[in-house]
């Protein structure tokens, strides 16, 4: 797997492991180091929120990696929200995926992003007895309790996206380093401003697990001396509803006089942000960064409103999920550190602490290079 980061003041900012020619072996190394030495908790998108003793429930079950992917799998992708574009991407590569191993995939889930929505669908896809549930979970404990009925059954369970605590699920699938995202937002901003000056975070909900864990270590980056002449005024939610997130930005910008920038981890509120920018005054004053699809974001940077944000390959993401939760249900793994698997042409992965997958670095997108992505 290649890094695709293209803009070298990206590269600059980058961690180490995003400029490697191996770097989901060096990110998995790095990240676990730092993580021991600086902040407990790095496993998936739940940082500090999950219990070490609790065993996952397939536990007792011993992985064969020479068990052949069985087919005519059903799996079920089950998204923060169905009507976000995003999640959309990654969800039918995982189902063309699921077709091109001789198994079948389908997509349900609930309008909105709040904690409980996906409980029901959760249910009913266990009811139909699925061989595995994919979540992006709203929650990290909403989802539980149905997720560890579903795997009583012997359904499995793959988070991927936004996890839920570790014991709810067997694998997390993570679009890259929570930390690496996490820190190099704010590096990317405090390069656009020069290390200066007001910004505000516009995030999805409140609950989200991927964007919590990634505001957190956010926060802990703005910490370093490099960062003393910046602020983050206020952290906003969106709700990953474009509506919203455009009212959002208007309150923040209204309520902060001064704010220079505005960081939105999430590919509906960056969207969002940039088309009330690009019409209003603020076009060319306040920077928007953070993370978004090349197709939603390239009329933005096309007139200036956006200058760079940063996102992994949602089809990689949703193929990924896929196969992994194939070699879950076929029984090459069980999600225990150190067990490998095959992912198509996307190469050979290992699982690594607390059953988490990392997909590998994120791309820098800017006017150079945003015709190169069609997604
Ligand atoms: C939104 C969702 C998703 C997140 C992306 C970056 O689509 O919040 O969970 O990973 O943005």
């Amino acid at each position: 797997m290649k890094s695709l980061v293209a803009n070298p003041l990206a590269r600059k900012a980058l961690a180490p492991e995003a400029r490697s020619t191996r770097p989901r072996i060096r990110a998995l190394t790095v990240t676990a180091v730092v993580c021991s030495l600086a902040l407990a908790g790095c496993s998936g998108t739940t940082k500090n929120s999950v219990k070490n003793d609790d065993k996952p429930a397939e536990s007792g079950q011993k992985a064969n990696p020479d068990a052949p992917l069985k087919k005519g799998l059903k799996l079920a992708f089950l998204p923060k929200q169905i009507n976000n574009p995003y999640e959309q991407i990654v969800d039918n590569a995982g189902i063309a995926a699921a077709k091109g191993f001789g198994s079948s995939g389908k997509e349900v889930g609930p309008s909105d992003a709040k904690a409980s929505s996906q409980v029901s669908y959760i249910n009913t896809l266990t009811q139909q007895r699925q061989n595995a549930i994919l979540i992006a979970a709203n929650d990290p404990n909403a989802v539980c309790g149905p997720l560890k009925q579903a795997m009583k059954q012997n359904i499995k369970v793959v988070a991927y996206d936004s996890d839920t605590a570790k014991d709810c699920r067997q694998i997390f699938i993570n679009q890259a380093s929570s930390e690496q995202i996490g820190r190099t937002q704010i590096q990317h901003i405090a390069e656009q401003l020069h290390y200066k000056g007001q910004i505000a975070i516009l995030s999805a909900t409140q609950n989200a697990t991927n964007q919590n864990t990634w505001i957190s270590y956010m926060k802990d980056e703005l910490k370093k001396p490099a960062y003393k002449n910046m602020k983050l005024v206020k952290v906003a939610y969106g709700d990953d509803d474009d509506q919203k997130s455009f009212q959002e930005t208007q309150g923040l910008l209204k309520a902060y006089p001064k704010l220079k920038g505005i960081i939105s981890p999430t590919t509906v509120g960056i969207a969002a942000a940039a088309r009330y920018i690009s019409a209003s005054s603020y076009k060319g004053k306040v920077v928007v960064n953070g993370l978004g699809t090349p197709n939603q974001m390239r009329k933005y940077v096309k007139d200036g409103t956006v200058a760079q944000f940063a996102l992994w390959d949602p089809k990689k993401l949703g193929k990924l999920a896929s196969y992994a939760a194939a070699a879950l249900a076929s029984g090459q793994i069980t999600g225990a550190e150190g067990e490998k698997f095959k992912a198509g042409d996307l190469g050979d992965y290992t699982v690594g602490k607390d059953g988490e997958v990392i997909l590998g670095p994120p791309t820098v997108f800017d006017r150079a290079n945003i015709d190169r992505f069609n997604f």
